[in-house]
């Protein structure tokens, strides 16, 4: 999908601002769906006189491939930090950034960038953007309808467990369409490491998931947004700031459909997703005024307002609606935070196996 920005101001802008770098004032943007504000766009495009061709997609995979094959055409893509970016960074996708050219780099929370250098040796390739934790978003009423008041809503059964999917299968399940995300689920469900690389292990979450297979409505990477929202799915393995994003929908419908989001007691991926300049970019400088642009605090402090996902942004944080500041959703608690892991690259021969076992479990071969 592609939206072309057109901000009012644009046109004066470009009388006015002179493009970075002798570049063509453009820019090719490639993002998550649902993981902007409506304005951030324009606004960069009136300050800056840059035109921005912004293209959404919804996996890491989909990135993937488009940035392995070289020329993608984009200037700015957002890999989650590990394992993508970090073989990404170690196929030669990434220029290394400017940071002369990033003076809101000082803005960033210096406890990410520790984590994020684990996959991004001495923070060189990528600025953190936002970040998020995959757990359950669910409907109140219909998982009690189905389960009785005892739900286990905070825990993997609520999709790993046969007995328990097949009563909400009518009401229907959906899971991210990837297995880097629902393999470590599985394990996680039944007590083993979801980071292990034990082919054993993983034959022991296929069997797990094979057998909820029937109950799976749908593999999408946020559908479930909508479905959720408008009472059409009501269990969903998402994003935590996707899951939000569904219960504001629902209640700006008001529709009496409440949606929650919990984070499993047996863990939850946590995820931080990265902006990085891919080494063919046509305009590395605009990218880095881009980059610098959200590393503005008022400028991030927008997008979390607009997403619901936690930015890495110190000062952005007074900025962040207190009621988003403070959702224990959105900014998970210490006790939660505990709970969190981050995914590692995995050798190539457990991710080719991986990769079959999801093709067979999608195909139901
Ligand atoms: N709608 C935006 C979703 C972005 C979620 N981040 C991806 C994390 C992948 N592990």
């Amino acid at each position: 999908m592609k939206v072309r920005w057109a901000g009012i101001g644009l046109l004066a802008a470009v009388i006015t601002a002179s493009p970075a770098g002798g570049e063509e004032p453009r820019l090719n943007v490639y993002n998550w769906s649902d993981y902007i504000a409506p304005d951030t766009i324009p606004k960069f495009e009136a300050e800056t006189g840059i035109r921005v061709t912004y293209d959404v997609c919804d996996g890491n995979e989909v990135l993937e491939a488009k940035l392995m094959s070289g020329r993608s055409g984009y200037d700015v893509v957002v890999p989650s930090a590990s394992p993508f970016m970090a073989r990404q960074i170690a196929a030669g996708v990434y220029r290394v950034l400017d940071k002369s050219k990033l003076p809101g780099w000082r803005n960033l929370d210096h406890h990410i960038l520790e984590m994020v250098s684990a996959a991004d040796p001495d923070n060189k390739h990528g600025s953190p953007y936002l970040w998020s934790d995959t757990g359950i978003g669910y409907n109140e009423t219909q998982v009690h309808a189905a389960l009785g008041e005892g739900a286990p809503v905070d825990s993997l059964a609520l999709i790993f467990d046969p007995a328990v999917a097949e009563k909400l299968a009518p009401c229907g399940i959906s899971l991210l369409d990837t297995p880097q995300e629902v393999f470590p689920a599985a394990l996680g469900y039944l007590g083993l490491d979801p980071k292990s690389r034990d082919l054993g292990d993983l034959d022991k979450a296929f069997a797990v998931l094979e057998k909820i297979r029937p109950y799976i409505r749908k593999f999408h990477p946020s559908q479930y947004i909508n479905d959720l929202a408008g009472g059409d799915l009501c269990v969903a393995l998402g994003y935590s700031g996707d899951v939000i994003q569904a219960r504001n929908r629902a209640r700006e419908a008001g529709n009496k459909v409440e949606i929650a989001f919990r984070v499993p007691k047996e863990g939850a991926m946590m995820s931080i997703d990265m902006l990085g300049i891919p080494a063919d970019a046509p305009h590395p400088e605009n990218a880095l005024r881009f980059v610098d642009y959200l590393l503005r605090p008022e400028v991030i402090a927008d997008v979390t307002n607009a997403v619901w996902y936690p930015n890495p942004n110190l000062p952005a944080t007074a900025l962040v609606k207190p009621e988003i500041r403070n959702d224990p959703a959105v900014y998970p608690p210490e006790e939660i935070r505990r709970r969190l892991y981050v995914d590692l690259p995995a050798p190539a021969a457990y991710e080719r196996a991986r990769t079959r076992a999801w093709t067979r479990l999608k195909s139901g071969r």
